[in-house]
């Protein structure tokens, strides 16, 4: 594969250089750099999972042979890859026959290798000796690779050797914290622009913020901005005063964009006419109205709207998570910043690496759960998490209590919290409900307080969606809480037993 880069600019045109990306990036790492899930015994350790080396016992054999086994490597920095090889073990009957591979910048949050709109499957191998390879049609960057078998050797178990192909891989990264904002400021005070080339590559856990926008006192102007994790592109190349030209254009790209994987934007215009491209998805479209000219006063803001030191008009967000390879015009904003040639004021603390968040959400399928500890014998009950999903009915939470239990469903799109407690003396139960539509694929949070004579349930923090129950209720919370499905003890019918979807940051 060539990986081709812009490294100098004539004009507003990149100047291409391409290079031949193929080294091989596993094999000279050290043993420590390959970890898996399990290990068949000492000699078939993950370290030994190198192509065509004998080592060991001559390759990774996990220790059972079933759907939960995976082989990951460190490639030490982010890498662009390119393609990827296998093997089975060495002169064994052991190999595996399809598999799915993951990638990662941080070991942490995971995704899945597309091609052609799929989460795709690679044929792997038939025997334990011929290699076989794949290029990658799309190109990753990434550190981690986890090799996820999904089917091996009939005769025998899981066995594996592998290679990874590519080269080294380097860009201008910003932190940006939610405050700062990046001022490009023009050399003269009026732009008139003819033609733009806008390129940058985002990554955020955030479904709002607005990642540049300029703005002309004539009335021109040209936003990007996610908006309920979508990517929104709004322009206007004029309107007159009469209203009989109306420039503004908007138009949406992607969705769930906040999954804190990098993301790449190209917005190409020659006049009225726009390629906008994210993830090499390209649409065209032509602006509305009749004039060609961007005019644009002073800057161009990237993060946010162009600091004032007032609170934000309009409602909107700054951006929050990283951008790298900010490119417009030619102009490597990254690079400028990082010499201090634009305004960053505005930052509290300007960093040119990527700040990790430190909450992950957690995938949930037909059939998985998650058991946690929380406080046991309290006679106060917080629950508070955020899930998404497009499913209209499933088990988010359910908890044993000391003398009944807690379910938190979700209900033909509506937050349900039901508790029942039975003691000898009597017995309570409660049911509220709030909120509706949740299942759109959006984030959603939930809080529930409940405690002696009181229980509040509250849906994205919206004082309008609170209901509260005030029927006498003794709680004693029970100290494990089960996320995501429950299979053993609930009540509810069998479409409620489990989640599909994700939930973050509890309690
Ligand atoms: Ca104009």
């Amino acid at each position: 594969m060539l990986v081709c880069m812009c490294v100098s600019v004539c004009g507003h045109a990149c100047i291409f250089t391409c290079k031949k990306c193929d080294e091989a990036l596993a094999s000279p790492l050290p043993h420590t750099a390959f970890t898996s899930s399990s290990v068949f015994s000492s000699g078939y350790t993950p370290g030994y999972a190198k192509l065509n080396r004998r080592g060991g016992a001559g390759g990774w054999s996990p220790l059972d042979s079933d759907h939960y086994q995976w082989l990951q490597v460190d490639l030490g920095s982010r890498k662009q890859v390119s393609a990827i090889a296998t093997q089975g073990r060495y002169s064994s009957s052991d190999w595996m026959t399809w598999y799915r591979l993951l990638y990662s910048d941080t070991g942490r949050n995971w995704k899945p290798y597309h091609q052609d709109g799929n989460i795709w499957a690679f044929s792997g191998n038939s025997n334990s000796e011929s290699a076989v390879r794949h290029e990658l049609q799309q190109g990753i960057v990434a550190r981690f690779l986890r090799f996820v078998p999904l089917d091996w050797s009939k005769e025998g178990r899981i066995g594996l050797r592998i290679e990874v192909y590519g080269c080294s891989y380097w860009a201008d990264v910003i932190n940006f914290d939610g405050q700062g904002v990046i001022s490009y400021r023009f050399k003269v005070k009026k732009m008139k622009i003819i033609k733009d080339v806008i390129a940058l590559r985002f990554k955020t856990s955030e479904s709002e913020g607005v990642i540049l926008h300029g703005e002309g006192q004539q009335g021109d102007y040209i936003t990007l901005e996610l908006r309920k994790a979508k990517l929104l592109l709004q322009i206007n190349l004029g309107s007159n005063q009469y209203g009989s030209i109306l420039g503004h254009t908007s138009v949406t790209t992607g969705s769930l964009l906040d999954d804190n994987h990098w993301h790449s934007v190209v917005i190409e215009r020659y006049r009225r006419n726009v390629n906008f491209t994210l993830d090499r998805h390209t649409q065209h479209f032509r602006t509305n109205g009749e004039f060609d000219h961007l005019d644009l006063d002073y800057e161009l803001s990237f993060g946010g709207m162009p600091y004032s030191g007032k609170p934000l008009g309009g409602g909107r967000k700054n951006f929050k998570g990283c951008m790298e390879s900010i490119n417009y015009n030619g102009d490597n904003i990254t690079d400028l910043a990082r010499r201090k040639k634009l305004d960053t004021s505005s930052f509290r603390n300007l960093s040119f690496s990527c700040v990790e968040t430190h909450t992950f959400p957690v995938f949930f399928n037909a059939t998985s759960f998650l058991q946690l500890p929380g406080r046991a014998s309290h006679n106060t009950l917080s629950v508070g998490f955020q899930f998404r999903t497009w499913n209209a009915d499933g088990l988010l939470l359910f908890s044993n209590l000391d003398d009944g239990t807690l379910e938190i469903s979700l209900e033909d799109g509506k937050v349900g919290v039901h508790i029942n407690v039975s003691t000898t003396a009597r017995t309570n139960r409660v049911d509220l409900s709030s909120g509706s539509g949740l299942n759109d694929g959006q984030w959603h949070s939930m809080r529930l307080v409940a405690k002696e004579n009181f229980a509040m349930l509250t849906i994205d923090g919206d004082e309008a969606s609170a209901v509260r129950s005030t029927s006498p209720l003794a709680i004693t919370t029970g100290g494990t809480y089960h996320l995501g499905g429950y299979f053993l003890q609930t009540l509810l019918p069998p479409s409620q037993r489990s989640f599909q979807g994700c939930i973050k940051r509890s309690w």
